[in-house]
């Protein structure tokens, strides 16, 4: 418990563009989707994601529903979070990221238009990178209430930008955003166990 938080909260000197492999660190990823049965879709990219060999979820947020955001003439989406514990560098996770997306049928137009699924890498451990095809802290993740508040159910603690996730919540505008489930096991009942999937 504590490593995941000196993870997720860094105490040494990040290192830009580093990280290790041999070690598993703490990782949080934000899940999003307003096409077809996204609580389902998300479940099953959880569901995914803890079939690899090399991520382990560790807690997932409650299920939120909430307006869109920067494109606001859509469907509304449903949005989660979670830590995973994982041995993946950075680059790995989000290559794992986009796979599962892909298998789930997310098909790219619009920029933040309508979608099946949306994974994004959050946080990883003490990981920075500002290259666009990386970018962590995920950009502009700190203004919005879709990622901060079901981050702030499962790390309200871990400090991004100087500022605590709790206080980012609280900061945001978090108008219309209503939970759907009590507690972040939501993702386990709508996944059957016999029908786990695989990644690759
Ligand atoms: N990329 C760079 N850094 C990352 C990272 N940390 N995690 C690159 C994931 N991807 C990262 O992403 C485009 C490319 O960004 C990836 O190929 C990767 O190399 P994308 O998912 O195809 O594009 P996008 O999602 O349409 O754009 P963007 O800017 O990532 O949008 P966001 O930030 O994901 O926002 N409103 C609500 N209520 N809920 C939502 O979930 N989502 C969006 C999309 C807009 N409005 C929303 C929601
Ligand atoms: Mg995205």
């Amino acid at each position: 418990m504590l490593k995941w938080w000196w993870n997720i909260v860094p105490e040494a000197p990040a290192r830009a563009g580093s990280a290790t492999r041999a070690a598993t660190v703490i990782a949080a990823i934000g899940l999003g989707g307003n096409l077809g049965d996204p609580p389902k879709t998300m479940a099953r990219a959880l569901g995914m994601l803890d079939a690899s060999n090399d991520v382990d979820i560790r807690t997932v947020s409650r299920l939120f529903r909430t307006p869109p955001w920067g494109k606001t003439d859509q469907e509304w989406f449903h949005n989660a979070c979670a830590l995973v514990e994982t041995r993946l560098d950075p680059h790995e996770l989000l290559r794992l990221c986009l796979d599962i997306e892909l298998k789930l049928d997310r098909v790219r137009s619009d920029r933040w238009g309508p979608r099946t699924i949306d994974l994004d890498v959050l946080l990883h451990g003490d990981f920075l990178s500002d290259h666009a095809d990386l970018t962590v802290p995920h950009p502009r993740m700190t203004e919005r209430a879709f990622v901060m508040v079901p981050l702030a159910d499962i790390a309200p603690r871990a400090v991004v930008n100087l500022q605590s996730i709790a206080d980012w919540a609280s900061d945001v505008d978090s108008e219309g955003i209503e939970a759907l489930s009590r507690d972040g096991n939501w993702w386990r009942d709508e996944v059957a166990p016999a029908a786990a999937e695989t990644p690759a």
